[in-house]
């Protein structure tokens, strides 16, 4: 989602996506008890050489702008919208591109194949690859994750880095970014060349890969072989006919904020409390078990969403104008840090490097919590497509033939952040910083561990 009208639009689409599909092309894919309903939602083309703006599109008709085109602006819409666009007298195609899972995109792993695949690696690779559950989805599915690490093992006093994938369920392309990870830690680990970039942080770094945060969310989206756009997890609110809490608004620093909703219907609904769904607690609970000694492991981390090509850093919870400015709960060096180092990463893969309130106010993301309550150097990246004119049109769901290219887009930056982890207030010219071995201000508290080699 792009803008506060989008976010507004996409509750109206909620509802509408409940309703079952009577007539239309899907009858083809078999119904099954537990899947969704298919949805009544398409994606339609508006040709704009008539001068119409997304501002008309969405005042009256709350519809959902997927992308704008050079000469187009392609909507979701349901069939009552786009009925009542058309009685407005806009002219409406059906946009070519579907919303099919099955005809588009099997080259994307579906959360079976994604356990399978880690598990085969897992196996193959045991000297280095460590995996495990670190609880359980609403629905009960384990949340895997891999450590990768020369002895693997043991908890050596090494800098920790976290990297996490589908925080929301449609974003896809985030689950192939962690297999690539996965990939590329094993595949081009090679002992007898410690020299080689990725023995040298596999030996030198405890690197933690949780693939998906949400499988209910990502299993439901294409349950029923056509995307849902879903993007909360499953969790039923008490009350209300409709599902999920939006686990990027779940975390328990500044819970309750600006830019989360309080309505269950909303696709950034923040839940009942801190941490109410069982996904963010698993997170939150692992990440508080990477405390040892009253230091925090984890240097770094990155959360994987889509789209926009962005490199996000915290807070997102800052509004307005104070956006950026110097705020309490953040040292100037950590936002110095945090800004340098998604500037250098964003110079390797060309995204656009911002404070998240920048791009819009957030209350309970991932990233907020993980510098608010851990110090953890913490970024969301915003993968492929971007957002602007001239942009694919594709959203949430690009073509299988875009994920080679744009994970290993990615490699770079991760290469970067992984080797800063040591001390990353050395890329602001304070290495001192991390040898501070006392705690003579409350923030040193928090300060990097250091690496003793
Ligand atoms: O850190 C952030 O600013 C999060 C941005 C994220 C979100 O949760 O709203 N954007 S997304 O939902 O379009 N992936
Ligand atoms: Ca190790
Ligand atoms: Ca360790
Ligand atoms: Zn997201």
């Amino acid at each position: 989602m792009r803008s506060a009208t989008r976010t507004v639009c996409v509750l109206i689409l909620l509802f509408i996506i409940l309703a079952p599909l009577t007539t239309g092309p899907w009858h083809n894919v078999e119904a099954q008890s537990e899947s969704p309903p298919l949805p009544d939602i398409q994606r339609y083309r508006i040709e704009t050489a008539n001068n119409v703006t997304t501002q008309q599109l969405t005042t009256d008709i709350a519809v959902t702008i997927d992308h704008i085109g050079p000469d187009y602006i392609d909507i979701l819409a349901a069939s009552s919208e786009r009925d009542a666009l058309l009685a407005q007298g806009f002219d409406i195609q059906l946009s070519p591109r579907p919303l099919i899972f099955s005809q588009v995109d099997q080259t994307y792993q579906t959360y079976d194949e994604m356990v399978a695949n880690i598990q085969q690696v897992a196996q193959t690779y045991p000297a280095i690859v460590q995996l495990s559950s670190i609880g359980t989805s609403y629905e009960g599915r384990p949340l895997w994750m891999a450590k990768i690490s020369d002895n693997v093992t043991t908890d050596e006093a090494e800098p920790e880095a976290l990297f996490i994938g589908q925080y929301h369920a449609r974003e896809i392309l985030t689950v192939e970014m962690m297999l690539y990870l996965l990939d590329m830690f094993t595949r081009e680990y090679d002992p007898t060349t410690p020299d080689n970039e990725i023995t040298q942080l596999v030996n030198t770094r405890e690197i933690y890969l949780l693939f998906s945060v949400n499988p209910d969310g990502g299993v439901h989206d294409i349950a029923s072989g056509i995307y849902q756009y879903w993007r909360k997890n499953r969790q039923p609110n008490e009350g209300f006919g409709c599902i999920g809490t939006d686990p990027n608004r779940n975390h328990s620093y500044r819970w309750g904020g600006t830019g989360a909703s309080v309505s269950p219907c909303d696709n950034t609904y923040r839940g009942t409390g801190p941490a109410s769904t069982p996904e963010i607690t698993a997170v939150q609970n692992f990440v508080n078990s990477r405390m040892v000694s009253g230091r925090q492991q984890i240097e770094v981390a990155i959360s994987f969403h889509t789209y926009g090509e962005l490199i996000l850093w915290p807070y997102g919870y800052q509004s307005g104008t104070a956006c950026g400015t110097p705020i309490t709960d953040m040292p100037a060096d950590d936002l110095a840090v945090l800004q340098t180092m998604g500037e250098a990463m964003a110079a390797t893969n060309g995204y656009t490097p911002q404070q998240s309130c920048k791009l819009y106010t957030t209350s309970g993301d991932f990233v907020d919590w993980a510098y608010g309550a851990h110090r953890i150097f913490a970024y969301t990246f915003e993968m492929h497509p971007c957002f602007t004119t001239g942009c694919p049109g594709y959203g949430f769901y690009p073509p299988g033939s875009v994920i080679a290219t744009e994970t290993a887009r990615n490699r770079k930056a991760i290469l970067y952040l992984l080797q800063q982890a040591d001390c990353p207030y050395a890329t602001i010219d304070k290495p001192d910083r991390c040898n501070a071995s006392s705690a003579d201000d409350e923030w040193q508290l928090w300060l990097p561990i250091i690496q003793k080699a």
